[in-house]
C-alpha cells in the first residue's frame, strides 16, 4: 500500500497552445483517485497548486513566452515537491504542461541531495525538452525543463534563487524520442543523457532498454522520478496533446513500462503532463493516462480479467 498524494497543476503557459489548464480536472473526472484507491492505496487529493506572484523576470532572450507566469509556477512547485519529498508519500503531479517539471524535478533533486541519495529521472516523451533559451526555436518553456534541471546556462531566474542541486544528466533516461531540435540534440548528446529514440524501441523493445536503467537505480539506492508526457504515446490512441508526433509508443509498450516500474517498487514521484482535454475525444486520452497510472500502481491484466482455462 502506497500513500499517494495528488497535486493538481493547472498550468498551460509553458505550452504553445491553451488547454492544459483543464488537465487536473480531467484526471479527477476520469477517476484517477478512485482507480488508485481501488488498488488498495491510500489516496489524498491535495487540490490544485497555485503559482507564486512574481514581478517581471530579466532576460536577454525576449522570445521566452509567459516568463513571469512560468517562473511563478516553478517557484511554487519546487517548494511543493521539496516539502512532499520530506513526507512518507508518493506525489503525483497532475498537469498541466511539461514546464511544471522545472519545479517538480528540481524540488526532488534538491531534497535527494540533502538526503545524500542519487536522484534519477525517467523521461517518457516524444521530445527531449532539453532546449536552453538560446537553443529554443519556439520560446515555449515546456521544451526546456531538463536543460534547466541539469544546470545548463542561459536561463533567467526562474526559481528565485540558484538551483540548490543539479540533476546529473547521466542519471536521466529518456525513452520515446522522435522530435529533437538540431542544437538541442547536440546539447543532449554532449551532456551524457541516456537518450533512447523510437528506433531503439523498434530494434530492442522497451524492456531491454528500461531494465538496465532500473537496475542502476536499484543498485545505487536511488530515488526515481517519472515524467510521463502524453505525446510519448502514439497519437492515434492518445490524441489529447498539443504536440502530437506520429510513431509513438503503443498501448502495450506504454503499459509494459508501467508494469515494469511497478514490479521494481522504485518510483518515488510522478508527473502526468501535457494532457489537453480540449483536444480529447470523449475522454479517451484522460482514461488511457489513468489506466497507465493504474498499471504503475499495481493493476494487472490477470487481476482484471481472470478466466478459467
Ligand atoms: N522542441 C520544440 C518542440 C517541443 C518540445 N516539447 C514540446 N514541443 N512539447 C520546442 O519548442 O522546444
Ligand atoms: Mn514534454
Ligand atoms: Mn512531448
Amino acid at each position: 500500500m502506497t500513500n499517494i498524494h495528488l497535486l493538481g497543476v493547472p498550468m498551460e503557459e509553458g505550452a504553445g497552445r491553451r488547454g492544459c489548464i483543464m488537465g487536473p480536472a480531467a484526471y479527477r473526472t476520469a477517476g484517477l483517485a478512485e482507480e488508485l484507491a481501488a488498488l488498495g492505496h491510500s489516496v489524498t487529493d491535495l487540490g490544485d497548486a497555485q503559482p507564486e506572484a512574481t514581478g517581471p523576470i530579466e532576460t536577454e532572450y525576449t522570445h521566452l513566452k509567459f516568463l513571469p507566469e512560468v517562473a511563478g509556477w516553478t517557484r511554487s512547485l519546487h517548494a511543493h515537491a521539496h516539502a512532499l519529498s520530506q513526507q512518507d508519500v508518493l506525489p503525483i503531479y497532475m498537469g498541466g504542461d511539461h514546464a511544471l517539471a522545472l519545479g517538480t524535478v528540481t524540488g526532488h533533486v534538491a531534497a535527494a541531495a540533502e538526503l545524500g541519495r542519487p536522484q534519477y529521472v525517467l523521461w517518457l516523451d516524444a521530445h527531449s525538452d532539453f532546449n536552453t533559451p538560446a537553443s529554443s526555436p519556439s520560446g515555449n518553456i515546456h521544451g526546456m525543463p531538463m536543460a534547466f534541471a541539469c544546470g545548463l546556462g542561459g536561463f533567467p531566474d526562474l526559481l528565485g534563487k540558484p538551483l540548490p542541486a543539479k540533476l546529473d544528466p547521466t542519471k536521466l533516461c529518456m525513452i520515446g524520442l522522435r522530435s529533437v531540435d538540431r542544437e538541442e540534440r547536440d546539447l543532449l548528446q554532449s551532456s551524457g543523457v541516456q537518450a533512447h529514440d523510437m528506433r531503439a524501441i523498434d530494434e530492442h523493445g522497451v524492456a531491454r532498454i528500461l531494465r538496465p536503467f532500473l537496475d542502476e537505480v536499484a543498485q545505487s539506492n536511488g530515488l526515481l522520478h517519472v515524467s510521463l508526457d502524453v505525446d510519448f504515446i502514439e497519437p492515434d490512441i492518445a490524441p489529447a496533446v498539443g504536440t502530437t508526433v506520429p510513431g509513438g509508443a503503443t498501448f502495450r509498450e506504454a503499459h509494459l513500462i508501467m508494469e515494469m516500474l511497478h514490479d521494481t517498487g522504485l518510483v518515488t514521484s510522478l508527473d502526468l503532463v501535457e494532457l489537453n482535454p480540449f483536444l480529447d475525444e470523449r475522454g479517451r486520452t484522460a482514461r488511457l493516462m489513468v489506466d497507465l497510472t493504474a498499471s504503475l500502481f499495481g493493476r494487472r491484466v490477470l487481476d482484471r480479467f481472470t478466466t478459467s482455462y
